[in-house]
């Protein structure tokens, strides 16, 4: 369940975390090597692109926010959308 590395999302200004499951998929998917890594994500598909280091929203690929596996600890605005502290 616990993790060395945490994935996170671009927001406006800052970084959000993926929520656990997600993180656990995106994780698995880069330590076995793979170019991406296919979600669903707040009722939507994405693709997150380990080459670009980009979360693409497959229906509408404008949608594009930078992605970066970072240490759980980096300071964060929350995880999935909830703001924390
Ligand atoms: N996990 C959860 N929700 C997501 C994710 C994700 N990885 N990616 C996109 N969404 P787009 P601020 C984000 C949500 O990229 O104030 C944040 O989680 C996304 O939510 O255009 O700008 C916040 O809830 C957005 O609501 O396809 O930092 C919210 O934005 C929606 O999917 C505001 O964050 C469309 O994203």
């Amino acid at each position: 369940r616990n993790h060395d590395y945490q994935w996170y999302y671009e927001g406006r200004n800052g970084w959000w975390k993926y929520d656990e499951r997600s993180n656990c998929d995106l994780e698995a998917a880069f330590v076995r090597g793979e170019k991406d890594c296919k979600l669903l994500l707040a009722g939507a598909l994405y693709r997150v692109d380990f080459e670009k280091n980009l979360q693409v929203r497959q229906n509408d690929q404008t949608k594009r926010r930078r992605v970066r596996r970072d240490m759980p600890t980096l300071p964060s605005k929350g995880i999935a959308g909830i703001k924390t502290s």
